[in-house]
């Protein structure tokens, strides 16, 4: 007699222990939600068609954001609407992964709305499960995209009014009228019947770009019990009797037959150093780089936060240092962040230097700070780590740093830039002070970084003067 063991599928942890607490067997779903189904379903796809290696789930903001406590695949949780961007960043990235997204309504129809549906309209070659339950679960029920008309939540207690609310977004309608998507699908977890049709339809969906054949999505109705105030059993029948009423299952679209494959994934396909450069238009490899420089040990390994007035040319001096570092082969990072004027507003940018790999490229902790106006100075002094450096623009700032456990350099870029003819020099003499003060880049690697950063290069003479102009200051007060 044939005897069948049943246990969890192996694209499931045998034990959640990612998941905080104690209890590592149960989920953190609610009884008789849906998401715990879908799992089920997806990770035993994952595990017939024998894709558990070079899977990557995308866990999305909503009730789903722990899916990495259950799924033992390579996990990525992302910012709220975000899954089919970074997806497509994945897929592209690595051909042979098997990318799946795993959104919400919230998530996908409301936030998210243009990143999927830009995605599809490109055809990435990605699997979107996409669960509708009409409602925010996670943040406590409030009216989602797909709320039915009528349908009471917490932020439409009277009923979802289309006059005020408009109607719930058909999602796989809109998405299969796109040129580009291979397959679209929508089932319910309403009874056993159509549980057993969703299996299908990721099962489906996921061979769908195994063989590379394009885009796919299972839009899978599911119950919320929680958000909807029902007991699970009722919740479930809603499901099968009202939200089935508005959004009608069925195939929306299925062109995988007449797709030829646009790419056969090679699993063990990797782009190789060489081709990494290429894409990046980086010339230098190894025997090009400009010979390593020795910074004192207080110096070493930069997190520098450069910030003052949009237009200073913050961001500039901030790109010049980091393509500078990427030619003595450090490991770099460059991060801005500016306010939304064109010109006046303030702007500020972090950058590391580093001989190990980048953590984060956030600098919350700067060794080094630039502050190239008052406010930047006032803003940042005190986020400056002890026996950090604090370089200032003194023609510009007439207050002085108030810590006594950092080392203090003033430097009068502004006054400086305009003796040399342009003020817009100013952040390069920074630079140059802080090259000559700090040793952390070599000008040489600076002399090659301006022309390959600075988008005009009528500019690049005038600033290999403020260079020059910034490395004789300093020289000028070790004298
Ligand atoms: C940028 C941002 N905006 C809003 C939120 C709040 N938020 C968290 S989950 C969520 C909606 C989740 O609903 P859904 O995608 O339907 O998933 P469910 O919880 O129902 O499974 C929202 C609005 C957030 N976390 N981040
Ligand atoms: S709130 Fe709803 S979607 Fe979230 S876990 Fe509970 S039942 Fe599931």
């Amino acid at each position: 007699m044939a005897v069948q063991i049943l246990q969890k599928p192996s694209a499931f942890y045998d034990s959640y222990f990612r998941k905080p607490g104690v209890d590592k067997g149960a989920t953190h779903y609610c009884p008789g939600c849906g998401h715990g189904n879908l799992h089920k379903i997806i990770a035993e796809a994952i595990q017939d068609i024998g894709i558990g290696d070079r899977t990557i789930l995308i866990s999305s903001v909503g009730c789903s954001v722990f899916a990495y406590y259950y799924f033992d695949v390579g996990n990525v949780q992302v910012a709220h609407g975000r899954a089919p961007a970074v997806a497509t960043g994945i897929k592209r990235a690595r051909p042979g992964s098997i990318v799946m997204t795993y959104q919400g309504d919230g998530d996908l129809a409301a936030i998210g709305w243009n990143n999927i549906f830009q995605a599809a309209n490109r055809g990435e070659n990605i699997t979107v499960f996409f669960v509708n339950n009409a409602i925010y679960g996670m943040t406590g029920s409030q009216m989602a995209p797909t709320t039915l008309v009528g349908q009471k939540t917490m932020t439409s207690p009277r009923g979802r009014d289309p006059r005020n609310e408009g109607y719930p977004i058909k999602v796989c309608e809109v998405l299969s009228v796109l040129e580009a998507p291979a397959y679209i699908e929508r089932t319910s977890l309403g009874d056993t019947k159509s549980i057993n049709q969703t299996r299908n339809a990721v099962r489906k969906a996921i061979k769908c770009q195994v063989e590379g054949r394009g885009f796919s999505l299972v839009e899978v109705l599911s119950p919320c019990p929680t958000g909807w105030r029902k007991e699970p059993v009722d919740a479930k029948k809603w499901v099968a009797e009202v939200m089935t009423e508005y959004f009608k299952l069925g195939v929306y679209k299925d062109v995988i037959a007449d797709r030829k494959p646009y790419f056969m994934a090679d699993p063990n396909r990797q782009p190789t150093l060489e081709e990494v450069k290429k894409t990046l238009a980086w010339e230098g490899g190894e025997e090009k780089r400009v010979p390593g420089v020795y910074p004192a040990e207080e110096n070493k390994n930069p997190r520098v936060k450069i910030a003052g007035f949009g237009g200073q040319g913050v961001l500039v001096l901030g790109l010049v240092l980091a393509d500078a570092g990427m030619r003595q082969g450090y490991q770099v990072s460059w991060l801005p962040s500016y306010g939304p004027e064109m010109r006046g507003g303030t702007a500020n940018c972090h950058v590391t230097l580093s001989d190990l790999k980048v953590g984060s490229p956030l600098v919350s902790r700067p060794t080094v700070l630039i502050a190239q106006n008052r406010p930047s100075l006032e803003r940042f002094e005190s986020e400056v780590e002890p026996n950090g450096i604090v370089m200032y623009d003194s023609s510009l700032i007439d207050v002085e740093p108030k810590r006594k456990d950092i080392r203090v350099v003033p430097v009068p870029a502004a006054q400086l830039a305009n003796a040399l003819g342009d003020t817009r020099a100013s952040n390069i003499i920074t630079l140059g002070a802080l090259v000559e003060y700090t040793g952390v880049v070599s000008k040489e690697a600076v002399l090659q970084a301006i022309p390959a950063t600075l988008p005009r290069k009528e500019f690049v003479e005038l600033n290999f003067k403020a260079l020059d102009e910034g490395i004789r200051y300093i020289r000028s007060l070790k004298k």
